[in-house]
């Protein structure tokens, strides 16, 4: 498996940019949560984790509408229609079985979310 955890940043960024406030003030202004113009750790953790679960959200419907034929998997076919998750198709099927599953997709978004947090 090559690069999986820019693969995964790859698949979701089109997915999630509708679910992220437009703005870096507006970005700020999520992040400071008790509105006292700094952004502590925590609100900083507290900001990422809700962007995560809105970036798991949108994966989901995102899924849900790449799989035409509603079978829980992903196929090649599938994937082609989008380009980002047909480049990156071989890579995220971690079992080979020629399909992505949620599970598979999620994995990829946990891990990119892992390196993120861990900046
Ligand atoms: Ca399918
Ligand atoms: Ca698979």
């Amino acid at each position: 498996m090559k690069m999986p955890v820019l693969v995964a940043l790859a698949l979701i960024a089109p997915f999630a940019a509708h679910a992220q406030p437009a703005g870096a003030g507006a970005t700020f202004d999520a992040m400071d949560g008790n509105g006292d113009g700094q952004i502590s750790r925590a609100e900083y953790a507290s900001y990422l984790s809700q962007r995560f679960s809105e970036q798991a959200e949108a994966m989901d419907a995102a899924f849900e509408q790449i799989d035409a034929d509603r079978n829980g998997l992903i196929s090649k076919e599938e994937a082609a229609a989008v380009p980002a998750i047909a480049s990156a198709f071989d890579a995220l099927d971690a079992n080979k079985d020629g399909g992505l599953s949620k599970a598979e997709m999620q994995d990829a978004l946990s891990k990119a979310q892992a390196l993120q947090g861990a900046n």
